[in-house]
């Protein structure tokens, strides 16, 4: 039995997470739990990296012994380093305006079929490439780290990137699985900046006592770094016939293949190809998510979520839909005008009450969880009998059931913190423990786990018409 901490920073709250893992165990407890999100300083939105770091080690420290840490956050956002190894700046927030216009810039320059073809990634204007394009690197920066790289490099002083962060980038070749010399000098980022990548598993190094205050020895162990990745480990799955959300700030929809999909079908509907555990392709979309109806509850001051989804559950159906990925719902700000000014311009009246407002928010991801999960089965030509909802959205049972009955298969909900389900699971396998593969770390998630089933319900045709309502025919 392994007894480990995942770090799991997700961009609406951190957890440090204790995990004692067995052949037949799988336990969690929370050992400090944190808020994060964006802060805004002199017209940029920043990350609060040190807050974090703080927030960490007081998890840490109160963890007691351990076997490993392992750390997994949100993909695409990095930290620069000098030559001697100090951060320069404060790491910017990928929802930041300073992207605005880059994308369109880099691809008059770079085909985005060319781009597609070495990457294989969905076209986000967040992505790490578009945030370099977007300024200069300081002349003085000599290394770039992801997220999580960043903070183990703080409790270990190793310097490296986890692969399954690494192919967030957009700099990441998916089919040679490294760095791609050839976009990085397209897109004029000094090719030595980039760090050798790390595998999930790979021992980073051991953390430092006297910076950390932590005991000496603990390995800090690469893990899927990427959230999604550590969350797809986890989903409780039987086989390969089956279709996954990672529900949270983001909506992560799609499947887990073998190998990557680099056909222009995958390109022109927007499908992304995120390396995953153990080699595995996660083929998905980013759905715009819970993060629309966190900024309504910030917008509103109201933080009675299950307030909110009664009301919503109350409010009547179809009554008002919106394509949650419209580019206006990206930046923070004021969600429920920018609900209504949408309403304006597509014809429909405003929703009247916080949980007509909510209701449109939930009916309008299911809409676009049916199409992203159709055009992933046609595309990958891969049917699935079953949806996993996983990760803190999959407590919401109105959402849920709206899935189900948008996507017309069953949805099995949980766990909820599957990153941090991941995370404790691929220490505890380069610790020794004896899992083979992806699959028997699913079964021992899925004997350890209770899940909830939804069946779908209601009438198919209803949620055609709110299709061809939102979207046209397209
Ligand atoms: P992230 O990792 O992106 O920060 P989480 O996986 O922690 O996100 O999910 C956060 C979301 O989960 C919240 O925005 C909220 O909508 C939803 N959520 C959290 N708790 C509940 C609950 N008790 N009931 C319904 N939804 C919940
Ligand atoms: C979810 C997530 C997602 C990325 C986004 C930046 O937390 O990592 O997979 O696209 O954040």
């Amino acid at each position: 039995m392994k007894r480990v901490a995942a770090v799991d920073l997700g961009a609406s709250s951190g957890r440090v997470m204790l995990g004692e893992v067995g052949a037949d165990v799988l336990e969690l407890r929370e050992l400090n739990r944190f808020w994060n999100g964006p802060v805004r300083v002199s017209g940029r939105l920043h990350w609060d990296v040190l807050h974090l770091y703080r927030s960490i080690l007081e998890g840490l420290r109160a963890a007691g012994p351990l076997d490993g840490v392992g750390i997994d956050s949100w993909a695409v956002d990095y930290g620069l380093l000098d030559e001697s190894g100090r951060l320069l700046g404060n790491p910017v927030h990928y929802r930041d305006s300073r992207t605005d216009g880059v994308m369109e810039r880099v691809l008059s320059t770079i085909p985005a079929a060319e781009l597609y073809a070495v990457t294989g990634l969905q076209q986000l204007p967040f992505n790490t490439i578009y945030q370099l394009a977007a300024e200069k690197l300081p002349a003085d920066a000599a290394t770039l780290l992801m997220i999580p790289d960043l903070l183990a490099y703080w409790l270990t002083g190793e310097i490296g990137v986890e692969r399954t962060n690494a192919s967030t980038t957009q700099l990441y070749d998916v089919v040679a699985r490294d760095w791609s010399d050839d976009v990085v000098s397209r897109v004029g980022v000094p090719r030595q900046v980039l760090p050798a990548l790390r595998e999930p598993g790979d021992v980073v190094g051991t953390v430092l006592p006297d910076e950390t205050g932590l005991a000496p020895g603990i390995p800090v162990i690469a893990v899927g770094s990427h959230d999604t990745a550590s969350a797809v480990v986890a989903v409780p799955a039987v086989g390969e016939r089956f279709a996954y959300i990672s529900s949270g700030t983001w909506s992560l929809v799609g499947l887990e293949l073998d190998a990557p999909v680099l056909t222009d079908d995958a390109r022109e509907a927007n499908f992304t190809n995120e390396g995953g555990v153990d080699g595995r392709t996660r083929f998905l979309r980013n759905v715009m998510g819970l993060w629309i109806l966190q900024e309504c509850q910030r917008v509103w001051g109201d933080d009675d979520l299950p307030g909110l989804l009664r009301d919503a559950a109350a409010a009547p159906p179809y009554a008002v839909l919106i394509d949650p990925d419209a580019p206006e719902f990206l930046a923070p700000g004021n969600m429920p005008a920018r609900i209504e000014e949408h309403c304006r311009a597509t014809g429909q009246d405003a929703p009247r009450s916080r949980g007509a407002v909510v209701r449109c928010i939930l009916e309008s991801l299911a809409l676009a969880y049916r199409r992203t999960l159709r055009a992933a089965q046609t595309i990958a030509d891969r049917e699935v009998d079953v949806l996993h909802v996983i990760g803190g959205g999959s407590q919401n049972e109105l959402l849920c059931q709206l899935t189900a009955d948008a996507c017309g298969v069953p949805v099995l909900a949980g766990p909820v913190e599957a990153s941090a389900l991941g995370n404790v699971l691929v220490q505890a396998r380069a610790l020794g423990e004896p899992f083979p593969d992806l699959s028997a770390m699913r079964a021992l998630v899925r004997s350890t786990h209770s899940l909830r089933r939804y069946e779908p319900q209601g009438k198919p045709a209803d949620w055609d018409a709110a299709e061809s309502r939102v979207f046209g025919t397209r």
